[in-house]
């Protein structure tokens, strides 16, 4: 099982090489301000999951650089599950101009929020 699922994972990152999303275009500036605005995101994540996969991609097509955290370092596990509430993968950590942070898991309401805030 565990073979399979390295195996899997493999495959998925190999095709998502292979077709790699395109980053859309911006202005200088507009592109300034979303690299800025990323600065507030984090993505924790497992290099191989494919919900991951997924949310990379729609960052990538978004032109975001959403910076990762590896979720399986036993360091930033444990701050996923004390300040997130739990040990899944992706989770989009949000910390707004205030310093207030906000945990957001599902690879669906991620997508959807990046989609909403910087298409
Ligand atoms: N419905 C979730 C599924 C996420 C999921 O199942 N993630 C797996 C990794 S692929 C996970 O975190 N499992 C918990 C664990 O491995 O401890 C989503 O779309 O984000």
């Amino acid at each position: 099982m565990k073979v399979i699922r390295l195996v899997l994972g493999q495959l998925i990152l190999l095709l998502n090489a292979i077709f790699s999303p395109r980053a859309m275009k911006r202005s200088e500036d507009a592109q300034q301000q979303v690299n800025d605005q990323a600065k507030q995101l984090q993505l924790y994540q497992f290099e191989s999951c494919p919900f991951c996969v997924k949310v990379r991609r729609s960052a990538k097509r978004l032109n975001l650089p959403l910076a990762t955290v590896d979720a399986k370092q036993p360091d930033n596990e444990q701050v996923l599950i004390e300040q997130g509430g739990k040990r899944k993968v992706p989770c989009l950590r949000i910390e707004d101009k205030s310093g207030q942070v906000k945990w957001m898991y599902e690879s669906n309401d991620i997508v959807a929020y990046l989609e909403q805030r910087f298409a």
